[in-house]
């Protein structure tokens, strides 16, 4: 096992990475930026390094200061987070060469999944379900023509490099199709530097689920079922849940074994997530995330495992130390993401914390690295934590969730806890009947 862990991270995830590697045993090194002198997750850490001013690109996605930091104070290995350069195929490459390990997925597996369209024709072939439309890249104007009236409008056009819904175009039907296509080529090509594209049926109001997987690389794969996370905005997610309300058991076990076979055959190493898009009772993949995940608490709560825990082992060449019969899921789990915005206008409310209380008792965790005092940076994103409730049943865990988030103090910034306390109470959302568009049309009719 390590003896030293550096975390080329901050906020909440710094910490939830500094308290499994202390209950391992493993020394941490913290590494922050100028703006972040003052942090939870430096204070917590044995040790820390600067690696420079507030802006990301000269700290965070610093990656000859890390490689620095980890050298001077003679780190086994580098603990990426989410977010930065977690999903970096580069980056974990040149940590490899250095003689560090990277606590993640081996660059190859990184780099295929970061190709979107990649990523789709090699999980197809493993079996996994995928959306219908182009196997890979479509080059030109009549061949998306003639792939449209085969699959049938609408459709979408995705930037092969793109993922987190950037470069999408939607074409209902022909005439839109030459412009949805030269528009996403060229904001693919302005963001990303790559033009490719790919098109897919485009489905109206599915719901995203997304499933949990651990891979040791020695055959050993389990998942952890699937969490619910179709409500979001602006492709940012505002609440997740596992178990999925759409979701009964002999579905879950059935992609849930299809991705595990899946895993299994690409000889995957590390945790990971398979996205679906889910409509009318089938599966769509649509992308592989190899990080560890903002939302990973709702796993952990109704299954027990260590997510994290169980990243840094398998990183250490430890096998699984579970099989997937171990695997039971129990009770259910939601979490809040708690954000300094204006609940309505969504403004980003950076400052300083002047109250903060946040909330306890059975079935409630936040994770969080914000102390009354704290000064939220304007440099990084607006999560000032996460609260994640279980219960034995959704009421259960419904009716916890909203004394939790009444429970919830933090003065001085504004902070989306009434979004949250207003969505709970939303019928369809009690009903667990909703999608990925829904929390968006309640936005909007909120604000006529
Ligand atoms: C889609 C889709 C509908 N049809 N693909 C958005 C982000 C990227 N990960 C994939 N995304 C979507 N892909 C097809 N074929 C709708 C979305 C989508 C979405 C997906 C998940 C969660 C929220 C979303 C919000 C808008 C669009």
């Amino acid at each position: 096992m390590f003896d030293k862990v550096l975390i080329a991270n901050r906020g909440e995830i710094a910490l939830r990475i500094h308290r499994a590697c202390r209950e391992m045993g493993i020394a941490t090194v913290a590494v922050h930026s100028t703006a972040d002198a003052d942090a939870m997750h430096v204070r917590l850490a044995d040790e820390s390094v600067c690696i420079g001013p507030p802006p990301s690109a000269k700290s965070y996605l610093n990656v000859p200061a890390i490689i620095a930091a980890a050298e001077i104070t003679g780190t086994d290995a580098i603990h990426p987070g989410y977010g930065f350069l977690s999903e970096n195929a580069n980056f974990a490459q040149i940590v490899e060469e250095h003689g560090f390990t990277f606590i993640g997925p081996r660059p190859d597996h990184i780099r295929m999944m970061g190709d979107k369209i990649v990523a789709k024709q090699t999980v197809r072939t493993l079996g996994i379900p995928c959306v219908p439309g182009s196997d890979g890249a479509v080059e030109s104007e009549a061949e998306a023509k003639r792939l449209a009236a085969d699959i049938g409008y609408p459709v979408l056009i995705k930037a092969s490099a793109g993922g987190g819904g950037r470069g999408m175009k939607v074409a209902r039907d022909e005439s839109q199709l030459g412009i949805a296509l030269s528009t996403a080529r060229s904001e693919a090509k302005a963001a990303f530097g790559d033009d490719s594209v790919y098109i897919e049926k485009y489905l109206e109001r599915p719901r995203h689920i997304e499933i949990q997987v651990i891979c040791d690389g020695q055959g050993g794969v389990v998942h952890l079922g699937e969490r619910d996370c179709s409500l979001q905005r602006r492709h940012q997610k505002v609440l997740e849940e596992a178990p999925s309300p759409a979701l009964n058991t002999a579905q879950r076990d059935e992609i849930g074994e299809i991705v595990s076979d899946a895993m299994r055959k690409l000889g995957y190493l590390g945790v990971g997530t398979v996205e679906f898009l889910f409509e009318n009772g089938k599966f769509y993949f649509i992308e592989m995330n190899t990080r560890v995940q903002v939302e990973h608490p709702v796993t952990e709560a109704i299954t027990g495992v260590d997510i994290v825990r169980e990243q840094i082992r398998i990183a250490a060449g430890s096998p699984l130390s579970f099989a997937q019969r171990d695997v039971t899921f129990e009770g259910h789990a939601i979490e809040c993401r708690i954000n300094a915005e204006n609940p309505r206008t969504f403004a980003p409310s950076p400052g300083r914390i002047n109250d903060y209380h946040p909330p306890g008792g059975l079935g409630v965790r936040v994770d969080s690295a914000v102390y009354a005092g704290y000064r939220i940076p304007p440099y990084y994103d607006s999560l000032i934590g996460k609260l994640i409730v279980s219960g034995r049943t959704r009421n259960e865990c419904l009716m916890r969730l909203r004394r939790a988030l009444e429970e919830y103090v933090v003065g001085g910034v504004e902070s989306t806890i009434p979004l949250h306390l207003r969505l709970i109470q939303e019928p369809d959302f009690v009903n667990g009947d909703y999608h990925i568009h829904w929390l968006e049309e309640l936005i909007a009719a909120q604000d006529k």
